[in-house]
């Protein structure tokens, strides 16, 4: 088996500090001592189990546990890493590269004798995926509070529709903010690398989802908002989601949850109310062409329609989009879409029938017209599209507009959504100040004027810590906003208030130094208030209760 590793994933956590590629507690399965095929790359079981860890950490994200190639190529021995050598791949590891391989050695992240490790690894065949069950989910469910001693109505009288989660990434713990008076009022202990939060369809409860596959809900009607259950889906996971149907085929509002897992590659169904597993459901099966069988089929982004009862299921490496109807949560019925490669995130366009994904790999974003359950459109847009859930605009001339940034190159690229000509093509495609890609999130608001854009996994600095205000009509870059010299990291994620009158932006740092999360008025682009404490360390994204629970970006 591969070893539980959480002494050693906490230490990488607290050393990667930036731009983490992977998950905790990988359940990693080596053990066993490997060698390469011509024998002379030869890696004891402890090496291997060590080594499985750190891939897993840092480079299974991107490439895939079995190292088939996702985000980022490729890496098996017979296709390009034997040919490589372990010179080629330690200079690899070391510098990165251009196309977006983060430097793992000139960052800190991987010493010399790590990176010696995980090039000679890269030379030897993957380690299988290893399983993770009902009853691994069954003995990982904890019900804190069950839902009948939990409160009918506020136990304050707070505005709880507009606070905001903020992920604590390394530290492993969720902040929940009031937006009106920027306190902080709870932090949550939530597990590895927390990576994105979901709200319930009320809005009353948050859902966390770390790199560890660990799911935690939070309740914010309590008199300090408080971990109601917890429970683990998978060795690695990113997304999480609930049902939000509520029309003629019944109520699902705060009944079902459903969590994305990354390895191994599933979901499972929860009950909303208690986090007690229903069932699991293997991503596994045939790629788009029906040619290959992927097994690593892992589960990227996930969203919820709230005019039928369906959830819609990324599956990255097959590039299949999954409709999975909840009614039946124990006997999901499946329509599968054979789409692009590889799938990764989206959002819903202004009208919530069309869902677009990037699909990075081919540089592309695919449409899925839900109502109707088709592909609707594939969009060339531009170098390794990466939108977060994207933003949506009602231009005055150009109709209604969706839009992704890039991580390969300098572009937003904005897509029309609305019926006419140029529909499901590129009108308009913005180029920010400086050179070079490296965005991540873009966002709106419909009482907003302003598109805003962060870039921190661009190579230099100083366009690591700006963000980027564009006018909605003129689709021009009107300002550029540099984080405050004392606040030391990159500038990642926006999210605006529930009234779209502030965008909040986080200054992703290092464990060892406190940091902030930035509030703009998005109306004079000025720095309105600045939440800083002990406690703000490594914030990355941040969820506004009302704005997720009605997918406003
Ligand atoms: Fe994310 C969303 C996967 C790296 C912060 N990220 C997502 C989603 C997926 C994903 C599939 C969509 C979830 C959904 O909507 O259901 N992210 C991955 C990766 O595979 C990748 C590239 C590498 C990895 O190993 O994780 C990766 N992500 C990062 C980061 O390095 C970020 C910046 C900080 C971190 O957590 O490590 C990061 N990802 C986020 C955030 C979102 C997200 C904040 C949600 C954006 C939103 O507004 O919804």
């Amino acid at each position: 088996m591969w070893n539980k590793f959480a002494n050693i994933a906490l230490a990488l956590t607290l050393a990667i500090g930036m731009i983490g590629c992977g998950g905790s507690d990988s359940g990693s399965a080596a053990s066993e001592g490997a060698q390469s095929a011509d024998g002379s790359i030869v890696l004891t079981g402890a090496e291997m189990d060590r080594a499985s860890d750190i891939f897993f950490d840092t480079c299974a994200g991107c490439h895939g546990t079995l190292r088939l190639g996702a985000t980022g190529p490729s890496l098996l021995p017979e296709e390009r890493t034997s040919l490589l050598g372990t010179a080629g791949l330690k200079a690899f590891i070391t510098n990165g590269t251009p196309g977006g391989m983060p430097d793992w050695g000139r960052q800190g992240v991987l010493d010399e004798e790590e990176i010696d490790l995980v090039a000679r690894f890269l030379q030897v065949p993957p380690p299988p995926i290893p399983f993770y069950t009902m009853e691994d989910m069954n003995s990982a469910w904890v019900l804190h509070i069950a839902p009948e001693d939990r409160p009918t109505e506020p136990q304050h009288d707070r505005n709880w529709q507009n606070f905001f989660g903020v992920i604590l990434r390394d530290m492993g713990q969720v902040a929940i903010i009031d937006g009106d008076t920027k306190e902080m009022l709870a932090i949550i202990e939530t597990g590895f690398a927390v990576h994105i939060l979901r709200t319930s369809s009320s809005g009353r409860y948050f859902y966390s989802i770390g790199r560890d596959g660990k799911i935690t809900m939070i309740d914010l009607w309590m008199e300090t908002p408080t971990m109601v259950a917890e429970g683990k889906a998978s060795f690695d996971a990113r997304s999480v989601e609930v049902s939000k149907y509520n029309g003629p085929e019944g109520d699902f509002t705060d009944k079902y949850l459903i969590v994305g897992g990354y390895t191994p590659s599933h979901f499972v169904i929860y009950d909303a109310q208690t986090l007690e597993p229903i069932s699991v459901t293997s991503t596994e099966g045939y790629a788009l062409d029906g040619d290959e069988y992927v097994e690593e089929a892992r589960v990227a982004s996930i969203v919820a329609s709230h005019k039928d009862p369906l959830w819609v299921v990324n599956v990255k490496e097959s590039g299949m989009v999954w409709l999975v109807d909840y009614k039946d949560p124990v006997n999901p019925e499946i329509t599968k879409i054979a789409t692009a490669r590889f799938l990764h995130d989206g959002g819903w366009d202004l009208t919530g029938q069309y869902f677009l994904v990037a699909a990075n790999a081919e540089n592309k974003v695919v449409v899925v017209d839900v109502d109707n359950q088709k592909l609707e459109a594939i969009v060339e847009t531009g170098i390794k599209p990466h939108p977060g859930r994207g933003a949506n605009i009602d231009h005055p001339t150009l109709g209604n507009l969706w839009v992704t940034g890039h991580l390969g190159e300098n572009k937003i690229s904005v897509i029309k959504t609305s019926e006419g000509a140029d529909r499901w093509s590129v009108v308009r495609e913005i180029v920010l100040p400086g050179a070079g890609g490296g965005n991540l999130f873009v966002k709106s608001h419909p009482e907003s004027d302003h598109l805003w854009a962060d870039r921190p996994l661009n190579n230099d600095v100083g366009l690591q810590r700006s963000v980027f205000v564009i006018d909605n009509t003129s689709l021009e870059v009107v300002k550029t906003l540099t984080v405050p010299d004392e606040f030391p990291g990159r500038a990642v994620h926006l999210e605006y208030s529930k009234d779209g009158s502030e965008v909040w932006v986080s200054v992703w740092g290092t464990m060892e130094q406190a940091t902030a999360i930035l509030v703009y008025d998005d109306k004079t682009l000025e720095l309105k208030d600045v939440i800083t404490g002990d406690w703000v360390r490594t914030p990355t994204g941040h969820f506004n209760v009302y704005n997720t629970v009605h997918d406003i970006y």
